[in-house]
């Protein structure tokens, strides 16, 4: 079907050209401040500067438009009224939900649901005039955390319907179907779900096998196949279905099949699902398999283009992420502080145990976690709320990080709580079962960090070509070598021609050069990897992850030393607080960064990585583990 595709994680892209020349004759290197609109020194067919700051660091490129000043967007207006949502939100939470009778009855219980129907939860970001609450990006953040602080099953629910199960129709809906559809579903009447999911089809999501055909006289598609784990499966009435379709391809003439995204009711029949899933965690949230047997759409209940969906299930995965960290950071609020309360009160060997270094940094890394994850929430949801369409890696970060640093901290406020952190009664119990999906949903963090390198990986490498182009014409494009080795010959002699991020607090200036000159090595490796490889980077898994990770870290070090900046400037009370937050960040996760830079590049690395696949291989060939018993019996 679509096997003929360049894809990102099988058959290689274009990340760079095969011919690329050696390094030594040629040198391609970071720029401390943005190309930006230098006219002057980029070749003819350099591909545009993009204001992603992720993206950038792939070229080993400060770009900081999307994170200094730390964005806030929010108007006076807007502030004053998320802080009347932010009370009864909260109050709600405290006293008429119940999370633990939730997990426990394995469905949101009717009060909660009628509760938040009547706050308006279920439909934040609909525009007021379509019956929402008309909340911006920022402002759902906001609410979000609330909502993770108290209960994570209750949040599926509502994260379901609104960041994915009609998200579709408030970002590539037509007037027709959002003045259709979003009345209902932002009232809660209506609830949304997004099918996507499929037996054979996790993160590949683009094989998906559910096929819609049209019907003789163009007025409908019929669609058949069925979903797995799809929340909000048994309850919703609205569905958000991406289904096979046959398309012509525009280069062949021939028919094939590609994605197109539909609105499906349950009332048009013909949609059935299973029984609610058991589950580990999350258990309030209803998850099932949904079927549809020759159901009847009509033609106007295309979402978007035929055949373009893909690209809108992508857009709908990339605009809800941020929403993921921002209910992580609650969790992670909520979490640490219980662990704070127990730990400034629990006495043991004479003293309160918070008096104890192993305590004091298991909090002191709670608080750091919380405040990056918390930073990269609201830097996403501001640059999205101004519009940028270039947050797909951020967001993708905030997802991963987001969820590792909940599970983490959760688990660690447990083990500040011992064992009464163990017992059902402290809560953690249960947030520690509905945590552990959310490393795996929306995106598996193994193949969001795939994403984030390949991604970065194939920006940089059309950088590199247009160098290569520059190179073919060096009369026309003389500026741009003379700039390209004048850099190459600076860190040839050992030397950084980096300055440090710009625009940090003068109190965190070495920080700032820290996160600098480790970027300027990231986009070296980035270069080096390229060069290596080619087009088959895409086949070198070990090292992608450590790139994503190198590149997670540097994301989190710019969040957190701008926030920390603003709080700086501000003189917020919590300034020097933050500070000291942000320098242990940033000083940990520079040097986290070079380990794993030097991991994606080092000979030494690469043998442990090819004895990994060995011992990989050994095992699936024996069916499990090879080494018999230490003792032999
Ligand atoms: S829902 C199910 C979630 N499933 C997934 O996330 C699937 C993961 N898989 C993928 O994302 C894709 O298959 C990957 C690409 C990434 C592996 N943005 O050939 P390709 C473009 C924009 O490389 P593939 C759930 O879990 C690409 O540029 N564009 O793709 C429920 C190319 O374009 P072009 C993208 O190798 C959770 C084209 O697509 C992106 O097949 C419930 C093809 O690319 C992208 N990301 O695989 C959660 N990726 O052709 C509830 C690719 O132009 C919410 N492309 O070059 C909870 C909220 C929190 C709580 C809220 C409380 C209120």
């Amino acid at each position: 079907m679509h096997s003929s595709r360049a894809r990102l994680l099988a058959a290689p892209r274009a990340l760079v050209a095969q011919s690329f020349p050696s390094t030594a004759s040629v040198r391609w290197q970071s720029t401390a401040a943005a190309p930006q609109s230098s006219t002057k020194t980029k070749p003819k067919s350099a591909p545009e500067t993009s204001p992603s700051f992720v993206k950038n660091i792939f070229c080993g490129r400060l770009v900081t438009d999307q994170i200094l000043p730390y964005p806030n967007v929010l108007t006076e207006e807007q502030t004053e009224n998320l802080n009347m949502l932010i009370d009864p939100t909260e109050k709600f939470f405290q006293e008429c939900n119940d999370a633990a009778r939730n997990d426990e009855l394995e469905r949101v219980d009717e009060k909660t649901m009628q509760g938040l129907r009547e706050q308006g939860a279920f439909g934040l970001q609909v525009p007021t005039e379509l019956g929402g609450v008309g909340c911006n990006n920022t402002m759902y953040a906001r609410l979000v955390e609330i909502v993770g602080a108290h209960d994570l099953g209750v949040g599926i629910t509502l994260g379901a319907h609104q960041s994915i199960g009609f998200k579709g129709i408030l970002i590539a809906g037509n007037k027709e179907q959002k003045e259709k559809y979003l009345p209902k579903v932002a009232s809660g009447e209506h609830m949304a779900a997004f099918a996507l999911t499929e037996p054979s089809s996790g993160s590949d999501a683009n094989s998906i096998r559910s096929r819609a055909v049209p019907s003789d006289d163009g007025s409908h598609w019929i669609l058949n196949g069925s979903k797995i784990w799809i929340s909000n499966g048994g309850i919703a009435e609205v569905f958000t279905v991406f289904a096979q379709t046959p398309v012509k391809d525009e280069r062949t003439g021939e028919m094939v099949d590609k994605v197109t995204a539909f609105i499906v009711e349950r009332s048009f029949g013909g949609v059935t699902n299973g029984a609610p899933e058991k589950k580990m965690g999350i258990k309030a949230s209803n998850t099932t398999e949904v079927y549809f047997d020759n159901v009847k759409i009509p033609a106007e209940n295309v979402l978007g283009e035929v055949g373009k969906g893909f690209k809108i299930a992508m857009e709908i995965l990339n605009n809800g992420r941020f929403g993921m960290a921002a209910a992580m950071s609650g969790t992670m609020r909520s979490s640490i502080s219980k662990a704070v309360e127990f730990a400034a009160n629990r006495n043991q060997f004479g003293r309160k145990i918070h008096e104890f270094g192993a305590i004091q940094e298991k909090l002191a890394r709670m608080a750091m976690l919380q405040y990056v994850t918390e930073s990269l929430a609201f830097m996403i949801s501001s640059n999205m709320d101004s519009g940028s369409k270039e947050y797909h890696l951020e967001a993708a970060i905030s997802k991963v990080f987001g969820s590792e640093a909940a599970w983490w901290v959760t688990d660690e406020a447990i083990q500040v709580m011992g064992g009464m952190g163990f017992m059902k009664e402290s809560g953690l119990e249960r947030v520690v079962r509905d945590l552990r999906i959310f490393r795996i949903f929306e995106g598996t963090n193994d193949i969001l960090r795939l994403f984030v390198a390949l991604t970065g990986l194939q920006y940089a490498g059309g950088h590199l070509r247009a160098i290569q182009t520059a190179i073919k014409n060096p009369t026309a494009n003389l500026g741009v070598i003379l700039d390209e080795g004048s850099k190459r010959a600076i860190r040839a002699m050992g030397l950084s021609h980096s300055g440090p991020l710009p625009d940090v607090f003068l109190s965190l200036k070495d920080q700032a050069l820290d996160v600098a000159k480790t970027v300027e090595e990231f986009g070296s490796a980035c270069e080096s990897l390229l060069i290596k490889y080619g087009n088959n980077v895409v086949d070198q898994q070990f090292q992608l992850n450590r790139i994503a990770n190198a590149a997670i870290d540097l994301y989190c070090c710019a969040a957190v030393l701008s926030r920390a900046t603003r709080s700086l400037e501000l003189d917020l009370p919590s300034a020097q607080h933050e500070k000291k937050l942000a320098t242990v960040w940033v000083n940990e996760a520079c040097s986290r960064a070079r380990y794993h830079i030097k991991g994606s590049r080092s000979g030494s690395t690469k043998s442990d990585f090819d004895a990994m696949t060995s011992i990989s291989n050994d095992l699936i060939e024996n069916g499990g583990l090879v080494a018999g018993r230490a003792l032999g019996f």
